[in-house]
């Protein structure tokens, strides 16, 4: 079996000892060691003495609890300087700020409380106190997210450790550099399941970038510095660095490298020839509907402006996927939006054809769809896709690609190419404008139009919602005053002029966000995509508060997404980080309802997250619970006081919640359903 990793980013002498996980296509499995530490041990040791490096651990090793001894690599033959004796503790921090660290997101405990006493004496570093590791987790995303910068995250070993998984997880899915520090038992406790002990370095395998199992207190400056290059490289991720206690408790003379140089990892280095750009443009040249479909990579890359470039000399329309929200204007005249099971339906038309029914109820397509699919930075999604042969059917299809584990992974295309995605955009918008384009796009650009005004976004008050029994319980002789969710994201779209930044929880209420806040350019709204992660929106709101204080940023949230940490609302009361939030609170667990009543006959699966002793009550009565945390929260019924709360909200100084009370009948469209096709697409009610 041959393995195909992301970005190729293993040093070939870590080799498969490195135990960096890699795509599922190529077996992950096979790298995972079965039986925990002494499975990995004849891996490790054998790696070990092949390469005579001490990255590795070796249960001697552990054994010695002494780590100075281990050969140096070759870092110490690159320039650096030489720090003063310092404890392992100390080193680290030092490490991070010389990363320019500004700003961690830790939780202490008997494993890291030596990390946290360096801490205090940084004057660099702004180390916040999440109420929950995931939360620290979700902040450092909302950071890096932000920002593009690295992330950074630590916890303790054990279960602190274990609470950050799912950031980790969600890092990984959206590409999302993370640094994230543990402490861990010390190394003569490894293996013994001590008191706190967790595999951290296994269990995270499958989800990581790459990871460290640190074990000689010299090597954490040029551990540290690959772990950030590795987190931002390439195709960007997490990187776990798993510090035994003792080392943090070492004192030693460690050498900080100016730079790393990690044998045979040079992502950045894989470019698009000229051959391969020409072959695109006479693709173009022939095509009569191409069409851009473009995602996270454009941005991790920074190569909006560039696509930007290629598109005024080209008039080619775009859609980007959610992750993609903002590498491209959306409210320009060529965009369409996102794409996808609840992108807009003009997007999924260009893409596959628009269908319609015809008088037996048969699916027919009425319209061609794109001829050629240039996908940059994408990886095919299943929510962007549905059924994946289906997509784009008759289309060629060119992907561009820095992680060769992409390519060909869920949808062969005619022409993959890896490469650096800013380099192929800057290079085509050169070559388009010193040889412009003898093809116009006219007529395309026409249907494109017509779509957009065929099937915008849109809502109305349904003749559902007036006979809910949210009407009954909420607004009986107030029905004209009900608020539908996309309201209010719509409201503070106007209200801010879409200058803010938006995070979510995960349900309609993303949805809803992503459709109705126009991204204007990237970063603007950050969502738990391809993980899913409930609970991400008001965390990731701090962490993207704390990198841009200069911005509005505004948590759109579920009620039940909210509740999974709502005690980071300690943490903005207490570090004053005036990250906002709006609960749109439908007393359900709204997607889900949503698929039970088209799938389900609406039946009630345990999606109800109200009193069911008394459903007239909002509960949990966020008001009071928000006010326990000592921040200012309003609740809102009725339309006629949205926009003057929105206000409110906006101008607060502080953290403030607006409980919006919205009802649980509206459903998400358009909607594809999970592996169908844009013939099944449900876009009208
Ligand atoms: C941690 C986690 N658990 C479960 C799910 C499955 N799930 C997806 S959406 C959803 C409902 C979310 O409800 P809410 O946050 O109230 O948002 P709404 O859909 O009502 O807007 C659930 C349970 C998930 N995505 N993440
Ligand atoms: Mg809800």
């Amino acid at each position: 079996m041959t393995h195909v990793k992301r970005d190729d980013s293993y040093p070939p002498s870590y080799g498969k000892y490195s135990r960096k996980s890699s795509d599922c296509r190529t077996g992950r499995a096979s790298y995972r060691p079965v039986g925990g530490y002494l499975q990995i041990r004849s891996n490790f040791q054998k790696a070990h003495d092949r390469i005579g490096r001490g990255f590795f651990f070796t249960l001697e090793k552990f054994k010695m609890n002494k780590t100075t001894d281990t050969p140096r690599n070759k870092q110490t033959e690159t320039k650096g300087k030489l720090g003063d004796s310092m404890l392992g503790s100390e080193i680290l921090v030092k490490a991070l700020e010389k990363e320019g660290v500004d700003t961690i997101f830790a939780y202490p405990g008997g494993a890291s409380m030596e990390l946290h006493q360096a801490l205090t004496h940084s004057k660099q570093i702004r180390t916040i106190l999440p109420r929950h590791e995931q939360g620290g987790s979700f902040a450092a995303e909302g950071y890096a997210r932000a920002t593009g910068k690295v992330g950074v995250c630590m916890a303790t070993s054990g279960p602190g450790a274990t609470n950050l998984v799912t950031g980790i997880a969600d890092a990984y899915m959206d590409s999302i550099p993370l640094v994230t520090v543990t402490g861990q038992v010390p190394q003569a406790m490894i293996g013994k399941g001590g008191f706190q002990e967790t595999d951290f370095y296994g269990m995270t395998l499958p989800v990581v970038k790459h990871s460290f199992l640190v074990t000689d207190v010299t090597e954490i400056p040029t551990i540290i510095s690959q772990a950030f290059k590795i987190a931002n490289s390439g195709r960007p991720g997490p990187v776990v660095v798993d510090i035994p206690k003792n080392i943090q408790q070492t004192r030693a003379q460690a050498f900080f490298p100016d730079d790393v140089n990690i044998e045979g990892f040079d992502p950045e280095s894989k470019k698009i020839s000229d051959l391969e750009l020409n072959e695109i443009i006479g693709l173009i040249e022939k095509s009569k509907r191409p069409l851009l479909y473009v995602g996270g990579g454009i941005i991790s890359a920074d190569a909006s402006d560039a696509l930007r470039k290629f598109v005024d000399a080209t008039g080619i329309p775009v859609t980007t996927t959610i992750m993609g929200l903002g590498a491209f204007p959306e409210t320009h005249e060529l965009s369409l939006r996102w794409l996808g099971m609840h992108g807009s339906a003009y997007a999924n038309w260009a893409v596959s054809g628009e269908f319609e029914k015809d008088k037996e109820g048969n699916s027919v397509k009425v319209t061609d769809g794109s001829d050629l699919l240039l996908a940059l930075g994408v990886r095919f999604d299943d929510r962007v896709t549905g059924k994946v042969e289906k997509f784009c059917e008759n289309g060629t299809i060119v992907h561009i690609d820095i992680d060769p584990s992409e390519i060909n992974k869920n949808r062969k295309v005619t022409l993959p190419i890896i490469s650096d995605v800013k380099y192929a955009l800057e290079r085509l918008a050169e070559m388009v404008s010193e040889r412009p384009l003898q093809t116009k796009f006219d007529s395309w650009q026409n249907q494109v139009r017509d779509w957009k005004e065929k099937a915008p976004f849109g809502y109305h008050v349904t003749e559902e919602v007036m006979k809910s029994q949210h009407m009954k319980d909420h607004l009986s002789g107030s029905e004209n005053e009900v608020i539908l969710p996309q309201m209010v994201i719509d409201e503070l779209y106007k209200l801010t002029e879409g200058d803010a930044i938006l995070t979510t929880g995960v349900g309609q209420h993303q949805m809803w966000s992503c459709q109705y806040f126009l991204s204007e350019n990237p970063r603007q709204v950050l969502t738990s995509a391809g993980l899913g992660a409930m609970g991400f929106g008001y965390p990731a709101a701090l962490g993207a508060k704390v990198a841009r204080p200069d911005k509005q940023v505004i948590d759109i949230d579920g009620d039940g997404s909210f509740l999974m940490n709502v005690q980071e609302l300690a943490t903005a009361k207490i570090e004053k980080i005036a990250a906002k939030a709006i609960i749109l609170n439908n007393q359900h667990l709204g997607m889900v309802v949503q698929w039970e009543d088209r799938f389900y006959a609406g039946n009630r699966g345990h999606t109800y997250l109200g009193n069911p002793d008394d459903m007239k009550q909002i509960y949990p009565d966020y008001v009071e619970m928000i006010k326990g945390f000592g921040l200012p929260v309003e609740r809102v019924m009725f339309k006629r006081d949205l926009k003057a709360a929105l206000q409110r909200m906006l101008d607060s100084d502080e953290a403030y919640v607006l409980d919006v009370v919205v009802p649980y009948t509206e459903h998400v469209l358009p909607f594809i359903p999970a592996g169908h096709t844009v013939a099944d697409m449900i876009w009208k009610e």
